[in-house]
């Protein structure tokens, strides 16, 4: 196995971006739960990413989605961030909750709906340019519910055609990052589905068009992992959204499902170099707290990244390319199972201490007294929420 301190020597670099939707209320289709001390603005969602990052120093930039996070002036809201000691992170669109894009968006037949949907779009490329923000991330919600209700092949041209329109207005540091998602809200076929088509569309827009792994989008029993390394592979991979699931979307705190699995997804990011100061592999988390609290939930969430990411960088790939080439199965899979069976909790723990940061950041959490704090202030106004 490779040697604690060495894997603990890379472990600094390690940068989780933080979804601003993960900090406000979110729910079911059935019911979305009010939660005492929700945010009710965007800067106290920021407020609460900075409590996370202070207290793991993992958590140095949150993502926003637009227009829930539409402020007049986003110049001062980068000020508000770094102030607070995090930055503004990727600008996240949304072409699911407006009528006009109920038979889709950035696919729909009508030419005036496209439109909408693409100055949406150029809307958030203007946000970019004022919070400085590298990625524009689109998720699609385009698809049809039933077979014979679309030209599934007209759809797809007509978002290739979108898409290059949005391409066209990225400035030279700036990423159009594709999202995949094989079902809902279309149950017959969704337009982005599968990471295939995704990376089929964004070769075809350039370099600056890269694929996002949302780990809650694929059908039960998929290899996410080949997935990862394919696309790291082809210099497709842009970021991740990290979540878990039990059965579909459930956006659960990333890890908790199934935490192997997760350490396998992390094993190849650092196999195939989308770990590390020089990786442009953009690590995020697409979560939603409906049950738990949240800061601690997102806190729990950035240290089951670090918790899993340490087991990866434990695997000695020597070891493991020998068992590999010489085709001992057992041998390997032994190289792979000891550092994922390895507790590093304790080693996490002094590392932070050494850094600064709290041995138990959840316990600081609770003991520091800001839940109760922003319980007592944030009354009245209206909770964040999904605006679903
Ligand atoms: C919808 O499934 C979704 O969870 C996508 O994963 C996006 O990343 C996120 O919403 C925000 O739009
Ligand atoms: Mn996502």
């Amino acid at each position: 196995m490779t040697d604690m301190a060495a894997a603990l020597g890379r472990l600094g670099e390690l940068a989780i971006e933080v979804p601003s939707w993960a900090y406000g209320n979110s729910g079911t289709r059935f019911k979305v739960f009010g939660t005492p001390g929700t945010p009710r603005t965007v800067q106290e969602k920021i407020a609460d990413v900075a409590k996370v990052h202070e207290l793991t120093g993992l958590a140095p930039s949150v993502a926003l989605h637009i227009p829930w996070d539409k402020v007049d002036d986003y110049a001062a809201l980068k000020a508000h961030a770094e102030g607070l000691g995090v930055g503004l992170g990727t600008i996240n669109s949304n072409t699911f909750q407006d009528d006009a894009y109920k038979f889709g968006s950035l696919t729909h037949v009508d030419a005036a709906v496209r439109r909408q949907a693409i100055d949406h779009h150029l809307e958030c490329v203007d946000v970019m340019d004022a919070t400085g923000s590298r990625d524009l991330k689109i998720w699609l919600a385009d698809g049809t519910n039933y077979p014979g209700q679309g030209d599934i092949r007209g759809r797809q041209d007509r978002l290739a055609d979108s898409l290059a329109q949005i391409y066209a207005r990225l400035g030279a540091n700036q990423r159009l990052v594709l999202e995949y998602k094989f079902f809902e809200p279309a149950f017959y076929h969704t337009d982005v589905p599968d990471w295939g088509t995704a990376y089929a569309q964004t070769l075809a827009l350039g370099e600056k068009a890269v694929v996002c792994l949302d780990t809650g989008h694929h059908a039960p029993g998929t290899n996410i992992e080949f997935i990862v390394a394919q696309l790291l592979r082809l210099g497709k991979l842009g970021s991740f959204d990290f979540n878990s699931r039990f059965y579909a979307d459930d956006d659960l705190i990333v890890g908790a499902a199934d935490p192997f699995q997760l350490f396998r997804i992390l094993f190849e990011v650092v196999r195939g170099g989308g770990f590390g100061a020089d990786s442009q592999v953009a690590l995020m988390l697409d979560q939603c707290h409906n049950l738990e609290e949240k800061i601690p939930g997102q806190i729990r969430s950035v240290l089951n990244v670090q918790e899993m990411l340490l087991r990866a960088l434990l695997v000695d790939p020597t070891a493991l390319t020998e068992a590999q080439e010489a085709g001992d199965v057992l041998g390997a899979n032994g190289v792979f199972m000891d550092a994922f069976y390895t507790d590093v909790r304790p080693a996490l723990a002094q590392w932070r201490e050494a850094r600064g940061l709290p041995a138990d950041p959840l316990a600081a959490y609770a003991a520091s007294g800001y839940q109760k704090k922003i319980n007592d202030e944030r009354v009245g106004g209206t909770q964040a929420g999904w605006g679903a």
